[in-house]
């Protein structure tokens, strides 16, 4: 067990823990590192975030998050190990891309079910809003509570598949778009830095993909090229790492169609030039239920590719 306040990337941690620690951060460089809450989840967790910026004069804005699904541990894992890594790196290439970004962070988008998975179901997906009028007690995948966050989202919402309008679903996208608290805390921050965010990256597991939108069509987005080049070579440095493999494509060529997830509807409202969902380890064997001992591994060889995001990002 560890306290809060101690910290470190051996073991998963709750929210409690994760969010003991950014406040840690925040006391221990408060030059670079503010918290701050986006909002409430259903239950009235707060949605704890940290800005990082190390450059005084870096106005470059990018958005990091994790955990919009609740099993998804590593998601986690990583961005906390990311935050970490650019106050802390000797690393000089490293040090400067960080330098050139003011880093926004949601490491616990979902703070009830991540919290949920720690005590009650391992693998719980979505939110814990009660659907009231619907018994999910005869569906095996779960016990059915919740929204899935990553289907709330309102740009192409219940479109065309991906996405279901039954409560019990994994995927179900909620009674209409923003019926979570989460997702629309998340909207209301995206208020404040959205029309100067250039870069969004949103951690989930597994499979290891770097998607980009949309998730409900295949045609290209307008700059299909650049996010499907740039995801390239992001995926390229993860593989000189340790040799992982991630396949990049949007949503719906890269795995399955979607819709309503934030990517997307980040993309659509504000334009933002690269947006990537990446899909961590592994490419399922232990699925969302990675060990511990390959978070250090999994977030080194993310962070791998950060630079190259950044470096392509600072081009023009
Ligand atoms: N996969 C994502 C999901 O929400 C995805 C894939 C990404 C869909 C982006 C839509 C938008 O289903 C996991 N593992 O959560
Ligand atoms: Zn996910």
């Amino acid at each position: 067990e560890t306290r809060s306040g101690e910290f470190n990337w051996t073991s998963y941690h709750n929210y409690d823990v994760v969010y003991a620690w950014l406040d840690s951060l925040a006391e221990l460089y408060p030059k670079n590192v503010t918290t701050f809450i986006a909002g409430y989840s259903h239950l009235g967790l707060p949605i704890k975030g940290i800005r990082i910026q190390l450059k005084e004069n870096a106005t470059r804005v990018a958005l990091i998050d994790s955990a919009l699904h609740a099993r998804e541990w590593i998601s986690v894992a990583t961005s906390t190990y990311i935050a970490n890594e650019f106050l802390t790196t000797k690393n000089e290439t490293l040090k400067a891309a960080a330098a050139e970004i003011i880093w926004y962070m949601l490491p616990i988008v979902n703070p009830d079910g991540y919290n949920y998975t720690f005590f009650v179901d391992r693998l719980h997906r979505k939110n814990l809003q009660i659907n009231a009028t619907v018994n999910c007690s005869s569906y095996t995948g779960g016990n059915g509570i919740g929204i899935d966050l990553n289907r709330n989202f309102a740009y192409q919402w219940m479109a065309n598949g991906g996405a279901s309008d039954w409560p019990c679903s994994t995927q179900y996208a909620g009674p209409y778009p923003f019926s979570s608290p989460e997702a629309r805390a998340f909207r209301s921050f995206l208020e404040g830095i959205g029309k100067n965010l250039q870069l969004y990256l949103t951690f989930h597991s597994y499979g290891q993909y770097i998607l980009f939108p949309y998730g409900h069509t295949v045609n290209p987005i307008d700059n299909y090229y650049e996010q499907y080049t740039v995801g390239r070579m992001a995926a390229d440095a993860i593989e000189s790492y340790y040799g992982k493999k991630y396949i990049v494509g949007n949503i719906a060529e890269g795995v399955y169609l979607s819709t309503g997830g934030s990517d997307d509807w980040i993309k659509y409202t504000y334009q933002t030039r690269l947006v990537f969902c990446y899909e961590l380890r592994d490419d399922g064997y232990y699925t969302f239920l990675l060990p511990p001992d390959q978070i250090i591994p999994t977030a080194q060889e993310v962070l791998a590719s950060i630079p190259v995001l950044v470096q392509q990002l600072i081009r023009f």
